[in-house]
C-alpha cells in the first residue's frame, strides 16, 4: 500500500516537473519559476520582498530561437500573482496580463506558460500584477538565435533595478497625497530661496500660473540601485582580450538610467532584443523595461567600470568587469531642475493638460494636442494634422509619413512640409528639442528595412499623454484607463500612433505582443522596438503591424504611472478566449476605483488637528477637525466628486462653536460648494450653508527653504439675514449684515516622512507650535 502510494507521487512529481508531459520537441527547454515572500537586504535593512526561486532578481531563463518554451510558474505567496513574457512574440493567452489575457496564479497554484519562440535576444520577465515588480519579481530571458552574427567570448546579462524599504503600496500612496517628502531627501525640491538666488522667480510665477510645481524628473526616493541585486558588481572572471557581451536590461519599477563605461566606448548591437547596425556609443539612456547590449574588450591595463546612473541624478549602481586599476566611467551629471525650469519657461507651451476629463466618453485628442504642449501655429498645425488624420490611406500618405522619419527625433511630426515660417514659436520649439535631444533613438538603425509595404492601410491613433502631479493621476488624453473603452485595430492594417506627452516627466511606454518602428532619421531603417520613452513635451511616432488576435496591453512602464492608470488596451476584437471564463476584465482596469487613505494630525500647545482623507480618482471624503484650548473648535466631514482635475463639487456637514471662547453653543450646518485649484495653485472653497450664509476660503502654500513650508489659510463668511435675524453683539440692535473672517498662517519644518515641526497663529485659537504626524 506505501509503495504504492509513493510510486504515485514520484508519478506526479515528474508529471509536475515536466519530465513525463509530451515533449514538444527536441529542442523544448522547461523551467520551474517559484515565487515566495522572503524577508531580504537590498538597501541596509530587512524588508520584505519577493523573490523568483529564492532570488532578486530571479534566474535567467535560456531558449534556443525556433525551440520550444514551457514554463511552470508556482505561486508560494499568500497574494496571486503573474507573470509577463516582456517582448516575446507569444500566443495571446501566455501573454500574462492577468484577467487581460491570462487567468491570476491563485496563491498556491502553478500555471503552465509554453510558446514557440520565434525570436532570438535580451528580454526579461516580470510580475504584471499591481506593484509586485517593485518587491522583486523580474528576471531576464536568453534566446539563442539559430546562427549568431555578432562576434564575441563571453557573455554577461545584467538587470538593473531600484529598491526601496517601503512597501510599494505605501509609495503609491504617499505620491497620491503629494507628500513633498521624497523630493526633499533625494535634493530634487526647490525650494523658493533657491529659485530666487538662480534667477528662477519668473519662471516659478510661469509654473506656478500653470499649476505646476516644478520640473519633476522622478517621482520615489530610492534608497538603492541595483544590478543583479546588488549596488556594487565585481565581475573579475573577464580576462584582458575578453570580448564580452552584456545584456543590460532595466527591471525597474520607475527609475530610468544614463548608461556610462570607463574604458574604451563600447559597442551598441542589440536594442530590445533586435540586432541594430552596430555603433559605438558610451553614454546611453535606458528607459525603464528596454534592453540594450553592448559588446565591450576588456582592457590589458585594468577592470571597466559600467555605471548606471538614476536621471535623477539621485543615486547608481556599478559594476566592474575584469580585474586590475579601475578604469571609471564617465559621471553623469545631475540634471539642474532649477536651470531646466528657467528654460521651458521660456518655451511657448502650456502645462497642466486634465489628467481627467470632465467627459470621459468623450475623448477628444486633437483638441488636446492642439491647446496644450509645445504651442505651434494653431492653423497650420491642424492642416499638417489633416493627412494623418484619416484612416486607411495609401501609397502617398505612406511617403508622407515616411518623410516625418528624416526629422529630428523630437520634432513634431506635424511640423514637417509644412513649410512653417521661422517664427517666435519656432524658435522656442527649437529650444525644447534641444533640451531633450538627448533622449532621442537617432544612434538606432536597423540593419534591415522595417517599413511596411505601401498597400497597407494606416490606421491613425493620436495619444496625449496626460497626468496630474497633484493628485498623482496617470492616464492618456485625459482619461484613465478605468474610464477608457479599448482601442480598436484590424488585422492587416498599420497601426500608427502618435504619442504627445503634455506632462513634465518622462514616460516609457511599452506595447504587448508586439515590435513597433520608433520612427527616427533612419527613415526606413527605423529600429524595432517594444518599449519607447517619451519625453516631456516631446512627440515620438511608432507604427506596428497589426498581425495578431485578441487584446493587448498598452502602458507606461514606470510602475507607479501605470498603476494610477495610464494604460490602455488594444483589441483586435476576437472573442474572448474561454479560458478566462471567471476572470473578469474589470478586475485590471478598476484601479480608478481604489481608494486611497491617509490622515494627519497636529497636537500643537494651542491646539490640535485631526485631517482625514480618503479618495479614488473621482471621489473624495474629508474629514477635519479643530480643537482648540481655548474652547474653539470647527469640524467638518463633506464628500466630494471630481469633474475634472481642478474642479469638483461638494456637501457635507460642518460644526463649530457659536460663541467666542465657549463650547456651551455648538451648531451644526449643513454646506455645499465648489472647490477650485487655481492657477498660481491656490485652494479656492466657495460654498452656503443651510441658513444661507455664503462664504469663501482661500488657501496656499509653498516651500521656501530646503525642508521647510509655509502655509495660509484664510475664510470669509458673510451673513445677510437671510434666515436668521442678526443682532449686533452685545448691544443686541438689529443689523441687516455680519462678516466673520478666520485665518490662520504657519510653518512646517519636515523632519522625515512621517513627522513634521509646525507652528501657526488662528485668529481663533491663537498662537502655538508643536508637531505634525502623517500616517
Ligand atoms: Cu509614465
Amino acid at each position: 500500500m506505501m509503495h504504492l502510494k509513493n510510486n504515485l507521487t514520484i508519478t506526479i512529481l515528474l508529471m509536475l516537473a515536466g519530465f513525463s508531459v509530451s515533449a514538444q520537441t527536441t529542442d523544448t527547454s522547461t523551467y520551474h519559476l517559484t515565487m515566495k515572500q522572503e524577508l531580504v537586504n537590498k538597501a541596509g535593512k530587512e524588508t520584505m520582498g519577493m523573490t523568483v526561486n529564492g532570488g532578486i532578481p530571479g534566474p535567467t531563463i535560456r531558449f534556443k530561437e525556433g525551440g520550444y518554451a514551457v514554463i511552470y510558474v508556482k505561486n508560494e505567496m499568500d497574494v496571486e500573482t503573474s507573470v509577463h513574457w516582456h517582448g516575446l512574440l507569444l500566443p495571446n493567452f501566455y501573454d500574462g496580463v492577468p484577467y487581460l489575457t491570462t487567468p491570476p496564479i491563485k496563491p498556491g497554484e502553478t500555471q503552465k506558460y509554453e510558446f514557440p519562440l520565434k525570436q532570438s535576444g535580451t528580454y526579461w520577465y516580470h510580475s504584471h500584477t499591481m506593484l509586485q515588480e517593485q518587491s522583486g519579481i523580474y528576471g531576464s530571458i536568453i534566446i539563442d538565435p539559430k546562427k549568431e552574427t555578432l562576434t564575441y567570448d563571453k557573455e554577461l546579462v545584467m538587470v538593473l533595478s531600484d529598491w526601496t524599504n517601503q512597501k510599494p503600496m505605501n509609495v503609491l500612496r504617499n505620491l497620491k497625497r503629494g507628500n513633498e517628502w521624497y523630493n526633499i531627501k533625494k535634493g530634487t525640491a526647490t525650494p523658493l530661496n533657491q529659485v530666487i538666488a538662480r534667477g528662477g522667480l519668473g519662471a516659478q510665477f510661469n509654473f506656478w500660473r500653470q499649476r505646476m510645481e516644478s520640473a519633476d524628473i522622478a517621482d520615489i526616493y530610492y534608497p538603492a540601485f541595483l544590478n543583479n541585486g546588488q549596488e556594487t558588481q565585481e565581475y573579475p572572471q573577464f580576462e584582458p582580450g575578453d570580448k564580452v557581451r552584456l545584456r543590460i536590461i532595466n527591471g525597474s519599477a520607475s527609475s530610468q538610467f544614463w548608461m556610462t563605461f570607463g574604458g574604451e566606448d563600447p559597442m551598441l548591437v542589440a536594442s530590445d532584443g533586435l540586432n541594430v547596425v552596430p555603433v559605438k556609443h558610451n553614454k546611453t539612456f535606458i528607459a525603464i523595461a528596454e534592453t540594450y547590449d553592448f559588446i565591450v574588450t576588456i582592457p590589458q591595463n585594468g577592470k571597466i567600470e559600467f555605471r548606471a546612473m538614476a536621471q535623477d541624478g539621485s543615486g547608481y549602481s556599478t559594476a566592474y568587469l575584469g580585474q586590475g586599476e579601475i578604469l571609471s566611467a564617465p559621471v553623469v551629471e545631475r540634471p539642474d531642475k532649477i536651470g531646466m525650469m528657467k528654460q521651458m519657461a521660456k518655451m511657448d507651451m502650456r502645462m497642466g493638460a486634465p489628467a481627467m476629463k470632465f467627459n470621459p466618453g468623450k475623448e477628444e485628442p486633437y483638441e488636446l494636442m492642439n491647446s496644450w504642449g509645445m504651442q505651434m501655429d494653431g492653423k497650420k498645425d491642424m492642416k499638417g494634422m489633416d493627412h494623418t488624420m484619416n484612416e486607411g490611406q495609401g501609397m502617398k500618405d505612406r511617403m508622407e509619413g515616411m518623410d516625418h522619419s528624416n526629422m529630428d527625433h523630437g520634432k513634431s511630426p506635424d511640423m514637417q512640409g509644412t513649410g512653417m515660417e521661422k517664427s517666435k514659436s519656432e524658435n522656442s520649439q527649437m529650444a525644447g528639442m534641444n533640451m531633450f535631444s538627448e533622449y532621442n533613438y537617432d544612434y538606432l538603425k536597423s540593419p534591415e528595412k522595417t517599413d511596411f509595404t505601401n498597400d497597407k492601410p494606416v490606421k491613425e491613433v493620436l495619444l496625449n499623454l496626460t497626468g496630474n502631479m497633484w493628485r498623482y493621476i496617470w492616464s492618456m488624453n485625459g482619461v484613465p484607463l478605468s474610464e477608457a473603452d479599448k482601442i480598436k485595430i484590424k488585422e492587416g492594417e498599420v497601426t500608427r500612433i502618435t504619442l504627445n506627452n503634455l506632462t513634465m516627466m518622462h514616460h516609457p511606454m511599452h506595447l504587448h505582443g508586439h515590435f513597433f518602428r520608433v520612427i527616427n532619421e533612419n527613415g526606413e531603417y527605423s529600429p524595432l522596438k517594444h518599449t519607447v520613452n517619451v519625453p516631456p513635451m516631446q512627440k515620438v511616432v511608432i507604427e506596428f503591424d497589426a498581425n495578431e488576435y485578441g487584446d493587448w496591453f498598452f502602458h507606461c512602464h514606470v510602475l507607479y504611472h501605470m498603476m494610477s492608470g495610464m494604460a490602455r488596451i488594444y483589441s483586435y476584437d476576437t472573442p474572448r478566449d474561454p479560458r478566462l471564463e471567471g476572470y473578469a476584465l474589470s478586475n485590471l482596469t478598476k484601479e480608478g476605483r481604489h481608494f486611497y487613505t491617509w490622515g494627519m494630525a497636529d497636537v500643537a500647545s494651542h491646539m490640535t488637528e485631526l485631517n482625514l482623507v480618503s479618495t479614488n480618482t473621482r471621489n473624495q471624503f474629508n474629514l477635519n477637525a479643530e480643537y482648540g484650548y481655548n474652547q474653539n473648535m470647527e469640524a467638518e466631514f463633506t464628500y466630494e466628486r471630481y469633474l475634472y482635475d481642478y474642479f469638483r463639487v461638494f456637501a457635507g456637514v460642518n460644526v463649530e462653536n457659536e460663541l467666542k471662547n465657549s463650547l456651551d453653543e455648538i451648531s451644526a450646518t449643513a454646506v455645499a460648494g465648489i472647490r477650485f485649484f487655481t492657477p498660481y495653485m491656490f485652494n479656492l472653497d466657495v460654498r452656503m450653508d443651510d441658513k444661507l450664509r455664503p462664504e469663501i476660503r482661500v488657501s496656499r502654500e509653498i516651500m521656501i527653504f530646503p525642508r521647510t513650508v509655509i502655509f495660509g489659510n484664510y475664510e470669509y463668511q458673510a451673513d445677510f439675514g437671510w434666515v436668521n435675524t442678526l443682532r449686533e453683539e452685545g448691544t443686541n440692535e438689529p443689523i441687516n449684515y455680519k462678516g466673520e473672517t478666520t485665518w490662520s498662517a504657519g510653518m512646517e519644518y519636515f523632519l522625515n516622512r512621517n513627522f513634521s515641526l509646525m507652528a501657526s497663529y488662528d485668529n481663533r485659537f491663537g498662537a502655538g507650535g508643536g508637531l505634525s504626524i502623517r500616517f
